[in-house]
Order: structure tokens, then C-alpha cells, then sequence
């Protein structure tokens, strides 16, 4: 896993953010620095087999996990309790917005309107950032793929 770290440390370089210190007057710089810095930890966690890839197998998996962690009581749906519990959680550990976020994606996830998120409702959710990242739409997120959306945004922000 340390064999990679260079690589996106040059990206955080690349994204003119400072790694190490984030002075509150960088607020923008920061939350961009955090930003990319998690979804390169999110990605590494992916990727199971180390190849570099994070593909839809290995995506899935990981909404699985995430799915049965959600449905807390194991009835086979994520229904609103269980979104505000998420959202409760998220607002404690200081990602509010987050939460809204995702209580929003739950939302338009439960197609049927009936307040409950089934696990094929959800595995249909694919997180924006994986989306995004695929720039040739082949189901998979190659490392290069992320760097390049990671500094997309990058300077995307910084023209703002
Ligand atoms: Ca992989
Ligand atoms: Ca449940
Ligand atoms: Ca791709």
C-alpha cells in the first residue's frame, strides 16, 4: 500500500494543497486537500487485489458491506429510522451535510416511494464519485481515471 502513496502525494501537490498543514484561512484548499486525500483512501480500500482498479465487483462488495451495516435490523430494507440513525451519526461526527446528502440519495433511491431502501434499490446507487471518475464508462475506476477527476475539481474550484 506504501508503494502507491507517492503517486498521490504528487497529486496533493498537484492540486496545490498542503499535505501536512491546513491553515483555517485555506478553508477551500483544505476541504479539497481532505477531500482528495479520502478518496484516495477510499479507493485503496477498494481495491482488493491491488491492481490499480477499483471495478464494479470490487464497488459492489463494498455496498454490501455498507448495505448490511445500514439495515440495522436486518429486515432486508433501509427505511427511515435507519436513514435518520445515519444521519444522527454522521451530524456527531461533524459530516451533517453529508448526511443530508445521503438522506437525499436515499430518497431518490427508494423508487417506489414507500420509505424504504431495498438492497437492490441500493445497489443501484452507485456513488457519484465512481460515476464521475469513469470517464470511458467501462465499470471500472482506474487510479489515473480518479486522479483526473480528483483534479478536475481541483480546478474547477480554484477558477471559482
Ligand atoms: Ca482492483
Ligand atoms: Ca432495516
Ligand atoms: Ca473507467
Amino acid at each position: 500500500m506504501n508503494r502507491r502513496m507517492p503517486a498521490f502525494a504528487a497529486l496533493a501537490l498537484a492540486l496545490g494543497v498542503a499535505v501536512a498543514a491546513s491553515a483555517p484561512a485555506m478553508a477551500q484548499d483544505s476541504r479539497m486537500e481532505k477531500r482528495a486525500d479520502r478518496m484516495t483512501r477510499t479507493f485503496e480500500r477498494l481495491d482488493k487485489n491491488g491492481d490499480g482498479v477499483v471495478d464494479r465487483s470490487e464497488l459492489e462488495r463494498k455496498q454490501e458491506r455498507s448495505f448490511q451495516r445500514l439495515d440495522a435490523n436486518n429486515d432486508g430494507v433501509i427505511d427511515r429510522a435507519e436513514i435518520e440513525a445515519l444521519k444522527a451519526k454522521r451530524a456527531k461526527n461533524g459530516k451533517g451535510k453529508g448526511g443530508e446528502k445521503m438522506a437525499k440519495r436515499f430518497q431518490r433511491a427508494d423508487e417506489n416511494r414507500d420509505g424504504k431502501v431495498t438492497q437492490s434499490e441500493f445497489m443501484s446507487m452507485t456513488p457519484r464519485w465512481f460515476a464521475k471518475a469513469d470517464e470511458n464508462r467501462d465499470g471500472k475506476v482506474t487510479k489515473a481515471e480518479l486522479e483526473m477527476w480528483l483534479d478536475r475539481k481541483g480546478s474547477r474550484k480554484k477558477r471559482d
